[in-house]
């Protein structure tokens, strides 16, 4: 009996001759399938917009219902009489109070505050030989999106927190969408993904009086680190000076995990990869860091936008360090530990492409909030190794976006939308927006025609790796015991002001921990690190310095220079420089452009916001008045002096702004006729390392320019605490 066979609803052209059996690959396309991506972007009344894909509403000529009814009122709510009740019948009250009500979704249970930009990634074509990821490629350019974000605060708390940073990078490649969710650190407290609950739970706020917020300067944190020993490699870093970034664009980016990479030719090796920013790793002090969390808890967030849009874009070099693939070491280190790094001296970082970020989200909810980062997205050659911490990512990071995002349609949210065709057979669920055309969801069909179709050769390469021949265990190997050769190599490797700032920190932070069993725990631990670091720690706490029976690991001791963020010069654009002016200054235009000439960014300041006269009869712009700017907005301080100084609560205001940018090691320039008697007036020590005086604006400016080139001038490291090293 022959059966006329189903044409899929919508299908263009003809109806294909029936196909008894499921279809393979191959040059004769039976029948075309449409195209199953979610439907294209619209603005609420339909129309297409072409410069923001993806906008919706306030792009109209009407407001509309969320039904697209016009409206001619939305401030009034419908009631019997002017002064009557409000009716029920209001429907258009109700809809927009309703969907008020609904706006908030869940934020993050970690990582929640952050920010983000777009992008392109643009591949050197170096990586064809190891690597056959598309992106990877020679002449490749892939637009990317990548968020920034803080681990342990809420979506609301401040920037500059001492804490880890996430580094997260979506990459749309021609190959579906590659996500390299990274951080700053390069190592992670943890090595097994079952520890994660536990090392959050005691990092978040206490459960009772939730506080203290965005902090690890409390009982839980250090309860569970000095418990935890494989936890001291990454809280070391974090109270070092990677713990308080500058800005997002002075951090480097790790993968931390060990990654596998296959070839064209099927060869695999292992890779970790590094984001190197292109205008060095700067930090915070510590105090500037505290500051800012009050002054401008969005330090961070306004620095990465504010830097895109004046055109200052942040770069960084993506390199990996490239690993024989066997049995996942190297030089003794176990590949397999996402607490130890392999020193980049032992593995140089090779660059394979530069990223910048170059827009500005046009909404942050739509594309902050709602992009759907995930360990496993991985795209043809690139793979997972057995990193235990990375096998437990691979199933967090779906499963918490169903929370979030409300079920497992995320993928359709614009952000997150590959940019290549979708031709899944993933159909329903809360929140579809594609209209799926076909009959056939499934695999082998006939009904659809076979499609689609498997990819073959082309499709992604899941590396038959060996699986190590054991019994099923819940034990960890031996070579993920030792917890203290590498945080004794970190701290090694410091520079002597890095080491202050760092004993610094965890001074401050176990002097915030109540419980003295556990400040005593965490010196124990830091014994075991470094007896210089304990006893300067112990001499702050004023405790007792631990006995030396701990079994300190044997272990290489030798330092990392890569490790050290300070010592070099950078590119200074994109820095910000605070121009203080007077009536009296001269000169200030010649200062403005040379800063402009760089790229760095001046804002003038003086006694009032508006013009100001000058003594050279110029007039220039005050952007604010002192009494609204503050010294952690600024990279160094610039004062024009003249005759008569600065009087009234503006000279207190550059009088604090000065002394402050002074404590933080920060440039300070005097130009003018009077620039000593204005330095001393402010009190200021002329000579001083990172102060420069002179009559001639340009002369001044010289100097200060190569002084940011360097970020800090740490000759005038004036908040010194306890000499070490
Ligand atoms: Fe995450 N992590 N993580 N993490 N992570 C999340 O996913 C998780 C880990 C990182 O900007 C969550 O969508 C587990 C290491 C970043 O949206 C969640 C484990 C590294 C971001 C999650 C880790 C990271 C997240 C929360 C241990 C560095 C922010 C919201 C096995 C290599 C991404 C979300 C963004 C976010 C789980 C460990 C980086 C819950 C279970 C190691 C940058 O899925």
């Amino acid at each position: 009996m022959s059966q006329e066979p189903m044409r899929p609803p919508g299908a263009p052209g003809a109806v294909p001759p029936p196909r008894e059996q499921p279809t393979e690959p191959g040059d004769e396309k039976p029948y075309p399938k449409p195209d199953q991506s979610a439907p294209g972007p619209r603005t609420a009344t339909g129309r297409e917009v072409e410069t923001q894909p993806d906008a919706r509403a306030q792009a109209g000529d009407r407001l509309t219902t969320a039904q697209g009814v016009p409206l001619r009122e939305t401030d009034h709510s419908l009631r019997a009489g002017e002064r009557g009740p409000t009716l029920l019948q209001d429907h258009h009250l109700r809809e927009k109070v309703m969907h008020f009500d609904h706006e908030r979704i869940p934020e993050r249970v970690v990582h929640a505050r952050g920010a983000a930009a777009h992008g392109v990634f643009r591949s050197y074509g170096r990586a064809s030989s190891f690597c056959c990821a598309q992106f990877l490629q020679a002449d490749q350019e892939t637009p990317v999106f990548v968020r920034f974000s803080t681990v342990l605060g809420s979506r609301g708390s401040a920037d500059t927190v001492r804490d880890t940073r996430g580094f997260a990078v979506k990459f749309y490649t021609q190959e579906g969408n590659f996500d390299l969710v990274g951080n700053n650190i390069p190592v992670f407290f943890i090595q097994d993904a079952i520890k994660f609950p536990d090392v959050i739970h005691a990092g978040k706020p206490h459960p009772d009086r939730e506080i203290p917020q965005a902090q690890s300067a409390h009982d839980t944190f250090w309860d569970f680190v000095s418990l935890h020993t494989e936890a001291q490699h990454h809280t070391l870093w974090n109270m070092s000076d990677r713990g308080i970034p500058r800005s997002y664009r002075t951090m480097e980016g790790f993968g931390v995990h060990t990654f596998r990479l296959v070839a064209e030719d099927g060869s695999t090796c292992l890779a970790k990869f590094h984001w190197k920013p292109e205008s060095g790793v700067h930090s915070l002090v510590w105090e500037e860091a505290q500051l800012a969390a009050g002054i401008d808890p969005d330090l961070h967030r306004r620095d990465l936008a504010d830097a895109i849009e004046s055109g200052a874009l942040p770069r960084w070099t993506l390199g990996v360090q490239l690993f024989e693939d066997g049995d996942a070491t190297f030089e003794g280190i176990d590949l397999l530990d996402p607490t130890k790094i392999v020193p980049e001296e032992l593995a140089p970082v090779q660059p394979l492409g530069e990223l910048v970020l170059t827009r500005n989200p046009s909404n942050y909810f739509a594309e902050t909030e709602q992009v759907a980062f995930h360990a496993g997205h991985f795209v043809r050659g690139i793979d997972a190794t057995d990193d235990p911490l990375l096998q437990g990512r691979l199933f967090s990071y779906l499963d918490t976006q169903i929370t979030r995002l409300g079920g497992p349609n995320f993928a359709q949210i614009p952000v997150n939308r590959p940019h290549v065709p979708v031709d899944d057979m993933q159909r329903d669920g809360f929140h579809q927006q594609g209209v799926h055309q076909g009959v056939a969801p499934y695999r082998p069909n006939s009904l659809d025609g076979g499609c689609p179709f498997l990819a073959g050769e082309s499709g992604f390469i899941d590396v038959p790796a060996p699986v190590p021949q054991s019994s099923k265990t819940r034990d960890t190997p031996a070579s993920f015991s030792d917890h203290f050769s590498q945080p004794r190599m970190f701290w090694r490797s410091l520079s002597p002001v890095e080491q202050r700032h760092t004993v610094d920190a965890y001074a401050f932070e176990l002097s915030k921990v109540y419980e003295p069993a556990i400040r005593e725990r965490q010196l124990e631990q830091l014994a075991r690190i470094d007896s210089q670091l304990c006893e300067a720690v112990a001499a702050r706490l004023g405790l007792p310095v631990p006995s030396a029976d701990l079994g300190a690991d044997p272990g290489p001791v030798e330092s990392s220079p890569a490790l050290s963020q300070v010592g070099g010069r950078w590119p200074v654009a994109g820095r910000r420089v605070a121009v203080i002016v007077t009536e009296q200054s001269t000169g200030v235009d010649a200062v403005v452009s040379a800063l402009f000439d760089e790229g760095v960014v001046a804002a003038v300041l003086s006694d009032h916001a508006g013009d100001v006269r000058c003594a050279d009869d110029t007039v220039v712009t005050a952007e604010r008045p002192l009494t609204s700017a503050r010294s952690i907005e600024f990279d160094a301080i610039v004062v024009g002096a003249g005759d008569e100084q600065l009087s009234g609560p503006a000279a207190e205001s550059a009088r604090l702004m000065v002394a402050e940018a002074y404590r933080h090691a920060k440039a300070l320039g005097f130009w003018g006729a009077g620039a000593d008697r204005a330095a001393e007036g402010l009190g200021i020590v002329p000579n001083e390392a990172g102060v420069v005086l002179g009559p001639e604006p340009t002369d001044v400016m010289t100097e200060i320019i190569e002084l940011l080139g360097g970020h800090r001038c740490w000759d005038r490291d004036v908040l010194a605490g306890t000499p070490v090293g």
